[in-house]
């Protein structure tokens, strides 16, 4: 189905399509469960923001693409009923970018960590948003490599304890919405997992747009973050995002480099700027010929 017609027919199925008509248990390899996470961890959430989004925009599953990294995060693609693929650390915007050339037809959605995307993968992120290939790319922040055992990740807030911070960490966290949108995002958007309709919404929006979609969900690690730090139980956690959103973008936030304690949910950054395969294509028929060009 093209860009423009499933952006159509999501925007029929608007309020037509509610929690209860979604099943989670119809997206998910369940002879996988009982899954590997931490009681309360965000990436649960997560994940079933993300299966809500695809089954309100009836993307079927042979059609889908899921490709992650290494982490708790990456994790997550092995239980997904569709195409998945569960790459190496850093990586999974590399992996995304060949299958998105090689199958344009798919859509192709990238599920990485804080630590995947911004770390040892931040090169592959800012190259995939000055590309702007049609990916969508969900990265969930827990502010810490949660699947090592806690070290220090670049949105670790300021003095919070990890194993590599025993003193508290005195580096300034990373805004990886700032950074998608300099590197030339057409799609960026932020989200708490303690919002979860808000959550499936913007990644409803970031899987119908036409380009890099970058989207950033403030999740949990509730069994060593959150400990380390005292943080509380995984409901307190979870609702002490609240006081760390600003409900609507007030257009300045994003613009600073590093996260100040606030943050902008919903979508920060909407562009049209030509989409990386199609453009190529266009390139190609034009330079070498249309019945040169293989279909
Ligand atoms: C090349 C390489 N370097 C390091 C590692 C070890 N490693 C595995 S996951 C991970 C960090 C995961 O943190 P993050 O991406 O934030 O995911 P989370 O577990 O927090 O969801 C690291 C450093 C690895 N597997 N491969
Ligand atoms: S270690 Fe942290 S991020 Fe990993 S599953 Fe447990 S709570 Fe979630
Ligand atoms: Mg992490």
């Amino acid at each position: 189905m093209s860009k423009l017609a499933l952006n159509l027919k999501s925007l029929q199925k608007a309020g037509e399509k509610s929690d209860h008509k979604f099943e989670i248990r119809d997206y998910l390899r369940l002879d996988l469960f009982p899954h590997f996470l931490c009681p309360g961890c965000g990436h649960g959430i997560a994940l079933r923001a993300l299966l809500w989004a695809i089954h309100d925009l009836d993307i079927e599953l042979d059609q889908l693409a899921v490709v992650s990294g290494i982490g708790c995060s990456g994790r997550l693609s092995a239980y997904i009923d569709a195409n998945t693929f569960h790459t190496t650390h850093g990586r999974p915007i590399a992996f995304a970018t060949g299958l998105k050339l090689a199958r344009p037809d798919l859509h192709v959605v990238v599920i990485t960590g804080d630590g995947d995307c911004l770390a040892i993968g931040g090169n592959h992120l800012i190259h995939a948003a000055r590309r702007n290939l049609d990916i969508t790319c969900i990265m969930l922040n827990n502010e810490v490599y949660g699947m090592t055992g806690g070290q220090v990740s670049p949105t670790t807030s300021l003095d919070r304890y990890t194993t590599t911070t025993p003193l508290g960490n005195q580096e300034p966290g990373f805004d990886a919405c700032a950074l998608a949108k300099g590197a030339g995002a057409t799609f960026v958007g932020r989200e708490v997992t303690l919002q979860t309709t808000a959550l499936k919404n913007l990644m409803q929006e970031g899987l119908s747009h036409d380009g890099f979609s970058f989207i950033e969900v403030i999740s949990d690690c509730t069994e060593i973050y959150g400990r380390k730090n005292e943080l509380g139980s995984s409901p307190e956690m979870v609702l002490s995002q609240k006081r760390s959103i600003l409900p609507k973008f007030d257009g300045t936030a994003v613009d600073k480099p590093f996260r100040a304690g606030n943050w902008d949910t919903g979508v920060l950054v909407r562009e049209d700027r030509p989409e990386y395969y199609k453009a190529y294509r266009k390139h190609c028929h034009k330079v070498l010929g249309t019945a040169a060009v293989k279909k």
